[in-house]
């Protein structure tokens, strides 16, 4: 007979006492990192186009393969520049399945974020449901490439020509992502990234805006830095949105190892993969054809009825082990009472994405995630479905809304 696994839930010992993160950032080499820090000091240059800086946005150009690209003090700031040098106006298409920064760069502009609903499987704007949200006030379309998953990007573009709609895409998920053999960085009219920590490359707060048109790489420059031209010449209303010397030496060396980090998560991704391969219930995101992944996340999608426990019980579950499984991303953007009202947030207008993210959660991955953990967390879901019954009657008798409250951090 299989042994049941001890589950903390029913009151036994968790697999996890000193909790497993989500993920974990990786952290520059001290040895490489301490001389830059001190060249700094030793200049006195911290901020404003320094040389680290200059030196870093040329490697990212080259890394991503784009004719423009400027680096900014996160990606959300990177977001509200990309959406004001493209002169969006009136009414924004996005997805309401996104981390809340990619709506809220909208209203920050005074732009109507607009919901249009996402494909089931790949959890991308649906393509097919654009055209009819589209009114006169329409400027543009804001795309996420969710999870480093690239949206399908000649639908949309076809879609953004016809209407004369430019589009931004989100490309927080997506560093290093190639689609048929050409970087994300390279569709759009611009893609913005983020180089924060929970992120596969990190600058620890980052991020950039790449385009291939020279004058909208100017007008970044300036929203970036004050609408700053000459010192007597303030031609915009920008923003401080510009990288310090540290974190661009931090970027520098963090850049040299993308390409480890992407092979080392492909290999945790391909475990987990195979390990929940035959579960009933446990699906998986439906890459783009032609996608070379970056693998920052990994999530799997619960089908409550054929896996025996909803999400909301494997969350629960998972977490009352130690493990700091997230529910990416839930609630919708849609749903948050600043866009509630909306009338493209209707949830009956957006049924996939209600029902994704009812049912995803995000296991932990990151580069040094050992296989021992891997394994025990592995263990753990799979043998969540053999106790489902008793987990269900334990959750009953347990005061679920107390739990979620300790089990969430501040
Ligand atoms: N667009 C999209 C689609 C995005 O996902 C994001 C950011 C943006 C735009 C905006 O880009 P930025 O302005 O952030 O550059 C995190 C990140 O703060 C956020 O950058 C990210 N998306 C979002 C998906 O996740 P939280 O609040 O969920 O992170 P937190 O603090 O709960 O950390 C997640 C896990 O990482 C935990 O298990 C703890 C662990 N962690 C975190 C940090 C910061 C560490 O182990 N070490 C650390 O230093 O938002």
């Amino acid at each position: 007979m299989v042994k049941k696994i001890k589950l903390a839930i029913l009151g036994e010992e968790p697999s996890f006492p000193e909790k497993i993160e989500l993920t974990q950032p990786s952290t520059p080499n001290l040895e490489e990192l301490t001389p830059a820090l001190q060249e700094i000091i030793d200049r006195r240059w911290l901020t404003n186009d320094g040389k680290f800086l200059k030196s870093f946005e040329l490697d990212l150009k080259n890394y991503l393969e784009s004719s423009c690209c400027r680096v900014f003090c996160n990606g959300t700031i990177a977001l509200n520049v990309a959406s004001r040098a493209l002169e969006f106006s009136g009414e924004v298409i996005t997805t309401p399945f996104t981390f809340s920064a990619t709506v809220h760069s909208l209203s920050w502009n005074s732009l109507t974020p607009v919901f249009c609903d996402i494909d089931p499987e790949t959890y991308n704007l649906d393509p097919g449901k654009l055209e009819p949200l589209i009114t006169p006030k329409t400027t543009g379309i804001l795309g996420v490439h969710i999870f480093g998953n690239p949206c399908e990007v000649e639908k949309i573009e076809a879609i953004a020509r016809k209407h004369n709609l430019k589009v931004i895409y989100d490309a927080a998920h997506s560093f290093g992502v190639k689609l048929n053999g050409k970087s994300i960085a390279g569709f759009g009219d611009a893609s913005v990234f983020s180089f924060h920590a929970t992120k596969i490359f990190n600058t620890l707060e980052g991020g950039c805006i790449t385009c291939s048109d020279l004058d909208l790489n100017r007008m970044i420059g300036y929203l970036r830095n004050f609408g700053i031209r000459r010192e007597s010449d303030i031609v915009e209303m920008g923003i401080n949105g510009k990288m310090d010397e540290f974190r661009a030496a931090v970027g520098g060396i963090n850049l040299k190892r993308v390409s480890t980090s992407i092979q080392k998560r492909e290999a945790l991704v391909m475990r987990y993969k195979e390990a929940f391969k035959d579960i009933l219930g446990l699906n998986f995101q439906k890459m783009t054809e032609g996608t070379s992944p970056n693998y920052c996340y990994f999530t799997i999608k619960i089908s409550a009825n054929e896996f025996g426990l909803s999400r909301d019980e494997v969350y629960l579950c998972m977490r009352s082990e130690g493990v700091m499984v997230r529910k990416y991303f839930w609630p919708l953007c849609s749903d948050f009472p600043i866009y509630q009202n909306l009338p493209s947030a209707r949830r009956e207008a957006l049924p996939n994405a209600v029902k994704v993210s009812e049912e995803i959660l995000a296991l932990p991955l990151y580069d040094e995630l050992t296989i021992e953990d891997q394994d025990k967390i592995i263990n753990l879901v799979k043998g969540l479905c053999d106790r489902s019954k008793e987990i269900k009657v334990a959750l009953k008798s347990l005061n679920v809304d107390k739990l979620n409250i300790e089990l969430v951090p501040d």
